[in-house]
């Protein structure tokens, strides 16, 4: 019994390994005033599986957390495109 439990255990703490959240810095250069990062943060949150943005005006970057079983980050990209701001991956996060 006492084993039954500590493998179901084992499983539930394994699990966030192989279904975990992927962050992303996406470089929104067309951000020109402090009301764009609002916007561009509104449209990330509304992609299914994106739990977390986070916009920075002055850098002009957006770090974005989902949950790649659920969305890419081509998802992501155009996400901004359509509200107006389009984005590329910045830096080497992959
Ligand atoms: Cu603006």
């Amino acid at each position: 019994m006492n084993k039954l439990l500590a493998a179901a255990a084992m499983a539930l703490l394994a699990a966030p390994v192989w279904a975990a959240p992927k962050t992303v810095t996406l470089s929104v250069p067309t951000m020109d005033c402090p009301v764009c990062p609002i916007t561009v943060k509104k449209a990330l949150v509304k992609v299914p599986g994106v739990s977390h943005a986070k916009v920075n005006f002055d850098k002009r970057l957006a770090t974005v957390t989902f949950d790649d079983a659920k969305t890419t980050i081509d998802a992501l990209t155009d996400a901004t495109k359509n509200a107006g701001y389009p984005s590329t991956l910045a830096g080497n996060a992959r």
